[in-house]
């Protein structure tokens, strides 16, 4: 490291091998239960429990420490109402044809429609925008690094965090998306990548009977005595 760096002490936990026996395993129990829900109950949520999960999702990793990512939270109807009018046209076009024969069919078994109730319904939504280059105080672009990585990982942090705090999510991708930014006045460098829907599901929601791929199925294991297992 370079004599300049300034650090500060690291204050790392450590824990015994049972503990971390049974954290891995209850953490991915527990993430194994989120479902993504499509049907909300109007219930209202407390702003500070969604302060709390954006500020987890902003302590993702992202390229250069560069954070290029943009949270919205909305509530208000008035917005809601507008996202829903917009969203629900690009997807009219979708579901009549625009996302072609082979798209439509992978996602029969989902059961979606271009009806997006759930987007005046569910107290929040939150639109996650990537900086896809920044701007320093004197107006040039600088770029940023790693962004598509670098949102993504903080969305799952975002995700992940609403889930544990007892909240439903549902990750709505309106395609194209760029009246988004529109609504949420922000600037031309910001790109928005999803809507996040957040909430209670309502009473009584079914979801589809979808499964995860098992483990073996997602993972090679290239381990020193391998040959031996
Ligand atoms: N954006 C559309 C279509 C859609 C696309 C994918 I890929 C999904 O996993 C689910 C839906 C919609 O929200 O209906």
């Amino acid at each position: 490291m370079s004599e300049k760096l300034l650090t500060i002490d690291l204050q790392f936990s450590s824990l015994d091998e049972e503990e971390m026996r049974a954290r891995s395993a209850a953490f991915a129990k527990d993430l194994a239960r989120r479902r993504t829900v499509r049907d909300y109950a109007p219930a209202t949520v407390d702003r500070e429990i969604i302060e709390n999960c954006i500020r987890a999702a902003g302590t993702a990793p992202s390229g250069a420490n560069q954070q290029p990512w943009h949270f919205v939270a909305i509530n208000d109807p008035k917005i809601k109402s507008a996202i829903r009018e917009a969203a629900e046209e690009e997807e009219r076009a979708f579901y009549a044809g625009r996302a072609g024969e082979e798209w439509l069919s992978a996602l029969a078994h989902l059961g979606t429609d271009d009806n997006k109730p759930f987007l005046e319904i569910a107290p929040w939504l939150i639109a996650i925008f990537a900086e896809r280059y920044s701007v320093d105080d004197e107006g040039n672009r600088v770029k940023n690094y790693y962004v598509p990585e670098s949102v993504g990982i903080a969305t799952g942090f975002l995700i992940a965090a609403l889930h544990q705090s007892g909240l439903a999510t549902l990750t709505h991708t309106p395609a194209p998306m760029s009246f988004l930014s529109k609504v949420c006045k922000r600037p031309d460098n910001e790109k928005p990548v999803i809507l996040l829907v957040v909430g209670y599901p309502a009473e009584k929601t079914r979801v589809p009977d979808i499964q995860r791929k098992p483990l073996d199925q997602i993972t090679t294991w290239l381990e020193a005595d391998s040959d031996l297992k």
